[in-house]
């Protein structure tokens, strides 16, 4: 009763009054150290953040029934107990960047009363009170004197009770959520359209769209991945329990630190500036070899070289203590990259769209950062709110948390038409995937079927952008019998990735994708 009241003050007020489950998942995703915590991503993927919200739930029914146990002996201790409930909860909201104090405290106060007296009315009945005999309910056994009446009465009036409050409690939390999501900005759960290009307000607005991607740059296969990863499968990874909602009208981004001319701009300014398209492979640090946490986007943004040349940053003038590029986000994750990087000649965007929408509100609605040829964790900051030139000293978010310092993205492979422990008919087998080495591009991708022994080169299809990942194919003449397959690419640079196999942690896997398949 109380979470399912505390939610439903959070859907009336929004985020002056945190949802305390989302705060409580939030501080735990927090404090838990950092390899615990790319542990439970990897492992448990996207039903991470269900779970946690499904064990803090069922941690306070069980602190709930326990206060509830221990109120029949020494009520004065288990209201203590409420009390220290109440505290954890308000401290968890609190922490929350939105949170406003006393609204918040006073709020999660009327939640815990709630809670309180029902659990009152509850033990009042399930005592029965006053009515019935000896035993209401088992292993109860009543303090009155028995007054021989039918012990079916008081079981079935706490029962009825028991699931009306928990029936309103529900109905209070359900009410709640759906208040919640529906503010403050609709649009931005299904993405727009952007704007059609043209120039704004009478000014010469440069904009370089991009036509769309050549047929030589597909292959038509089945189980290959799309070039452009659809917004819907680009795959997700964040800290957020719950994507933070931006109103675009509030929203502004401040470029600060060491700069010359510190500036704030709205989501107008920047729309307003020059913007561009750039095909870009986004990848995890914690992807493992062959794994899925790798998409390819067409994003539109501004150049973030000309966001900080408006702020008078000079690339010939970059310092000790402007050496670093920290994108911080409304709810204050970091990321940071060496500040020449976005002066070198790639396309480091601050971009609004995806895939010729706005960005989906878990891709970082409205504005985030994507650096060609840096893992997220470095660069990729979402719902971004400050941009900060500072010293390369200071340590981002994971960071913090044991991974490596500078992340550029190492190049893999993957084969995706063939699967593990597959069996496949003989004859002609398309063995084809996707390869990338974001800003140096891919030159090469070689498939082997004896497990490494012998390398066959694969066809490839033509290079979207060196930003993004190339489709290739081999076309394998397979003969009954169980066979290891492997991928290897090379990068443009004429440097093949390594057979040697390292976990994601702390600079990226690498390692040859290797899968298993019988042939029959
Ligand atoms: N605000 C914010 N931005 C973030 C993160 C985050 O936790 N919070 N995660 C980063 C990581 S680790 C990655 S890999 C990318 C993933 O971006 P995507 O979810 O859009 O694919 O976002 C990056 N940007
Ligand atoms: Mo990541």
């Amino acid at each position: 009763m109380a979470l399912g009241v505390a939610e439903l003050f959070h859907g009336l007020f929004g985020s002056a009054i945190p949802s305390v489950i989302g705060a409580l998942g939030q501080r735990v995703i927090e404090l838990v150290p950092g390899g615990l915590a790319t542990r439970a991503i990897e492992t448990l993927g996207k039903a991470d953040i269900p779970l946690l919200v499904a064990a803090l739930v069922c941690g306070s029914l069980a602190s709930g029934a326990l206060l509830a146990t221990l109120s029949r002996r020494r009520p004065v201790a288990a209201l203590a107990g409420v009390g220290a409930l109440w505290l954890a909860g308000t401290a968890a909201a609190l922490a929350e960047p939105s949170a406003a104090a006393l609204p918040t405290a006073a709020a999660l106060l009327v939640a815990a009363a709630c809670g309180t007296w029902v659990s009152g009315l509850l033990l009042r009945a399930g005592r029965g009170e006053g009515r019935d005999t000896g035993r209401t309910m088992p292993g109860v056994r009543r303090r009155e004197a028995g007054s021989g009446a039918s012990t079916e009465v008081g079981r079935r009036g706490f029962v009825l009770l028991a699931g009306a409050a928990a029936a309103a409690g529900v109905a209070a939390a359900g009410a709640g959520r759906m208040l919640s999501s529906r503010e403050p900005s609709r649009e931005a759960a299904r993405p727009l359209r952007l704007p059609e290009d043209r120039p704004a307000g009478g000014g010469a607005r440069v904009h370089k769209s991009l036509p769309p991607p050549p047929e030589a740059a597909s292959i038509e296969v089945r189980g290959m991945p799309p070039l452009i990863t659809p917004a819907e499968d680009f795959y997700l990874i964040d800290t957020a329990l719950v994507s933070p909602r931006v109103d675009t009208r509030e929203w502004s981004l401040k470029i600060g630190g060491n700069v010359e001319n510190p500036l704030e701009l709205s989501y107008a300014d920047l729309l307003s500036m020059p913007t561009r398209e750039a095909d870009i492979t986004l990848s995890c640090v914690s992807n493992e070899v062959g794994g899925g946490l790798v998409s390819n986007g067409r994003w539109t943004g501004v150049l973030l070289s000309d966001v900080l040349r408006e702020a008078g940053v000079d690339p010939r003038r970059i310092t000790g203590s402007s050496s670093q590029i920290v994108g911080r986000s409304v709810d204050g994750w970091t990321a940071g990259f060496r500040t020449e990087l976005a002066f070198d000649g790639r396309e480091a965007l601050v971009a609004f769209g995806l895939n010729g929408n706005e960005l989906p509100l878990k891709h970082g609605y409205p504005a985030r950062l994507v650096v060609p040829g840096l893992y997220g964790y470095v660069s990729a900051t979402k719902w971004l709110s400050e941009i900060e030139l500072t010293g390369w000293d200071f340590d981002a978010y994971w960071i913090q948390r044991g991974w490596a310092k500078e992340g550029p993205v190492k190049i893999q492979s993957r084969i995706d038409t063939v699967r593990d422990g597959e069996t496949l008919p003989a004859g002609r087998i398309p063995v084809g995937g996707v390869a990338w080495a974001p800003h140096r591009g891919i030159s090469r991708v070689e498939v082997s079927t004896d497990g490494g022994r012998t390398w066959n080169e694969a066809r490839l299809a033509a290079q979207l952008d060196p930003d993004s990942w190339r489709q290739y194919l081999y076309g394998w003449d397979a003969r009954p019998g169980r066979y290891t397959l492997q991928v290897r690419a090379t990068d443009g640079e004429g440097r093949t990735q390594t057979a040697r196999r390292t976990p994601p942690h702390p600079s990226g896997a690498t390692g040859y994708h290797t899968i298993r398949v019988t042939v029959v």
